[in-house]
């Protein structure tokens, strides 16, 4: 079958790419991506010559671009990941977030209704827990937990999820969602709290925890993230919505702090050196303060289980980061230098 990913060349996008291209031969793979800040072509360098694999660049809030590319590839299935994913850029500039996360799933879902008879078997929408806003110290998200989401990015990503959900409700659309916790893993962009915590702890740059490091992230590793959709879309229910997580709930501040023992581990620098770089810095506005996933329904429906635990897929992730001088120095271009002055030095 022909299947569109949106968003394929940033970090969730590439890592399914990656896994599924080579082990499916007989599905075409199209990927359908704007190419912004986040996307690098260097991610899919294993697989950009495979006869199944195709790039088409696109920006899904251009709807017209969208119809024609649907038009041309008539596909059976669309997993969307193309969004404006960082929280940090929503609260400076949450524009895009609108147009990329809003406009452009709506003119994803619009297009897809146009599909001739036979296609558009199945529209995948890859979302967060963060649209259930912020849980206390106890309790899990399930997926019938309210939405109540805290940041112009989360308010982006619920928006979206409740048009999927609408589409399929009024239109008969068939539709999934995945609301997935904290991903982390290879070719992540490193203005997110892991990469970013490897990258200054091996190059004895600062460690900027926010607020006290108190908040909660229920951490998974990418490539399980990608392994649930992909049982989701196989075995989950048409119009349901599947929560995805690990139960790798982690402080902030213990997340860091193990960072900086498994670079010094792997660098040879001493512990207390590394540990020293950790600076407490000014806390990110509407700071959620724990997010924590009830995967028993994907684990229960999908069969779903994660491969990796937090200490395990950790190691990989440093030591990919520590291994990938090469896509590091790419990434790391004149726009992200400028996004790390802007984000941090009025924090400090
Ligand atoms: P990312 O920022 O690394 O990559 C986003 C990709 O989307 C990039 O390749 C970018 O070029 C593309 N894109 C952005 N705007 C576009 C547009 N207008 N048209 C086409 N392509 C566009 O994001 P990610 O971390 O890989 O997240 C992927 C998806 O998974 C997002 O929908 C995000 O909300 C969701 N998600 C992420 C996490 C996480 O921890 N990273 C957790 C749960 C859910
Ligand atoms: O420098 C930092 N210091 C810090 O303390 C950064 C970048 C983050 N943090 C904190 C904020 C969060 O509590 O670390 C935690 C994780 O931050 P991010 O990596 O920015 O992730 P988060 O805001 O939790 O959102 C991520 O997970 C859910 C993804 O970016 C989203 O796309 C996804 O939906």
């Amino acid at each position: 079958m022909n299947i569109v990913v949106t968003g394929g060349a940033g970090f969730i996008g590439s890592n399914f790419l990656n896994l599924l291209v080579p082990r499916h031969p007989e599905h075409r793979f199209i990927n359908a991506d704007k190419l912004t800040y986040a996307a690098h072509l260097g991610s899919l360098e294993s697989i950009a010559d495979r006869p199944n694999y195709a790039l088409e660049r696109t920006d899904i809030a251009d709807a017209q671009a969208v119809r024609e590319l649907f038009q041309k590839h008539k596909p059976q299935l669309v997993v969307h990941f193309a969004a404006e994913s960082h929280v940090d850029r929503s609260i400076h500039a949450p524009e895009a977030f609108i147009t990329t996360n809003i406009t452009g799933t709506f003119n994803l879902l619009q297009a897809f209704r146009e599909l001739p008879q036979g296609h558009g078997v199945l529209f995948h929408h890859v979302s967060t827990d963060e649209v259930y806003g912020s849980l206390g110290e106890t309790g899990l998200f399930t997926e019938t937990t309210p939405y109540d989401p805290s940041s112009p990015y989360s308010a982006s990503k619920a928006s979206s999820d409740h048009l999927v959900r609408a589409y399929h409700r009024t239109y008969g659309l068939p539709t999934k969602i995945t609301n997935c916790s904290n991903n982390y893993g290879p070719y992540q962009f490193p203005e997110k709290l892991v990469p970013l915590m490897i990258l200054n702890a091996a190059e004895g740059k600062p460690l900027p925890v926010y607020g006290r490091g108190v908040n909660i992230r229920d951490w998974l590793y990418v490539e399980d993230h990608c392994e649930a959709i992909w049982a989701v879309i196989h075995k989950g229910r048409i119009g349901e919505t599947y929560n995805v997580g690990g139960l790798s709930e982690r402080r902030n501040l213990d997340v860091v702090q193990q960072i900086c023992a498994l670079v010094a581990e792997e660098t040879g620098q001493p512990l207390a050196q590394v540990q020293g770089l950790i600076r407490f810095v000014e806390d990110r506005p509407g700071h959620d303060l724990r997010y924590a996933i009830d995967p028993s329904k994907v684990m229960r429906e999908c069969d779903f289980r994660p491969r990796e635990n937090f200490e395990s897929g950790l190691r990989k992730t440093v030591r990919w980061f520590l291994e990938n001088k090469t896509w590091v120095e790419q990434v790391r271009s004149g726009e992200y230098r400028k996004w790390i002055e802007k984000n941090y030095s009025a924090r400090a």
